[in-house]
């Protein structure tokens, strides 16, 4: 009988060797070196948790990019592939331009966060506490108290003090003529989110009713803000959704968007982004650390990441 001559058997070596290679080589494929590119809006704790995030990725070894980006417009940009993620996707304002990307193809569901939230008009609660409007935040008493939020631009109607048109376009003036208060109720527009913390700070300086838009997770939640209660969101009760407009907002979601490709150009740092979850709490403290405590977005998303690795760590492992 004859042995296996040496050549046989290191070629039998050699072939074992490549298939545990390959197999391994699958189970493991490098994340790309091109930037994952991540959205900047124009509120706190989502600037915040751009770098939050961007920051896991890049001690994942990833290379990360940040744009600035129209909040609504960012889910066409991530359908073509222009942008990579989108990490607070907020049902109320932003629910219906991320699925009608997803359904033209090309934007994935990552994951919903822990946080649940409410995107609404409301008021510090020192202004029910003052009885400026009584019955609040029952949204009838807004039939009967008008007065006390007139400002020098509002035409003698009670003013809502509501966020960028680019975050709701008309839904609150529909909101305001559906619900028959728009004789009495009339909506500006604020420049940007620290208008509303401006208005915030200066009408319980002077005392006087105000009524803004503002949301929750956010830095507020600490500070005592109370939203008004409208009738219930119904799925398409919106005018802009085909409904008579007679509702409030949803007790919504907040998700995660992905490009569709990212899952395979860096399935590392999309496993951690499907995995990674925030809380009410924790979004929270990402705004109170700007809008509160003043820090610069990077410096704050920093201290959150020095002081929360226990909790991010597991993540991206
Ligand atoms: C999208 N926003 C949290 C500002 O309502």
């Amino acid at each position: 009988m004859k042995l296996r001559t040496p050549k046989t058997l290191r070629s039998l070596v050699v072939a074992g060797c490549v298939s545990l290679m390959s197999i391994t080589g699958a189970a493991k494929a490098a994340d790309s070196t091109a930037p994952i590119v991540i959205p900047i809006h124009n509120w706190s704790s989502q600037i915040v948790m751009a770098y939050v995030i961007g920051g896991m990725f890049e001690k994942m070894g990833s290379n990360v990019e940040y744009v600035p980006a129209d909040a609504q417009a960012v889910y066409e940009s991530i359908r073509n592939g222009d942008v990579t993620i989108s990490h607070e996707v907020w049902q109320s304002t932003f629910g219906k331009s991320f699925y009608n990307a997803m359904a033209k193809g090309g934007v994935i569901d990552a994951g919903t966060h822990s946080a649940t939230t409410l995107e609404e008009m409301g008021v510090p609660t020192w202004v029910i506490e003052k009885n400026l409007c009584p019955g609040l935040p029952n949204w009838e008493a807004l039939k009967d108290c008008h007065e006390n939020f007139t400002t020098a631009d509002s035409g003698g109607k009670g003013r809502w003090l509501e966020g960028p048109q680019s975050w709701h376009g008309d839904l609150m003036p529909e909101r305001l003529e559906a619900l028959g208060l728009a004789d009495k109720w009339t909506v500006k527009f604020a420049g940007g989110a620290d208008a509303l913390w401006t208005e915030l700070a200066s009408a319980k300086k002077e005392g006087r009713g105000t009524i803004v838009f503002n949301w929750t997770p956010n830095f507020t939640d600490a500070d005592g803000f109370t939203f008004i209660e409208f009738p219930e969101y119904t799925e398409g009760c919106r005018i802009a959704d085909g409904g008579d407009g007679k509702c409030g907002s949803p007790k919504g979601w907040l998700k995660k968007a992905a490009n569709y490709k990212f899952p395979k150009t860096h399935p590392a740092a999309y496993t951690a982004f499907t995995k990674l979850d925030f809380s009410t709490t924790q979004i929270g403290q990402m705004a109170a650390l700007v809008d509160t405590d003043k820090m610069d977005h990077k410096d704050a998303a920093a201290k959150w990441l020095a002081d929360n690795e226990d909790v991010w760590m597991p993540w991206i492992k």
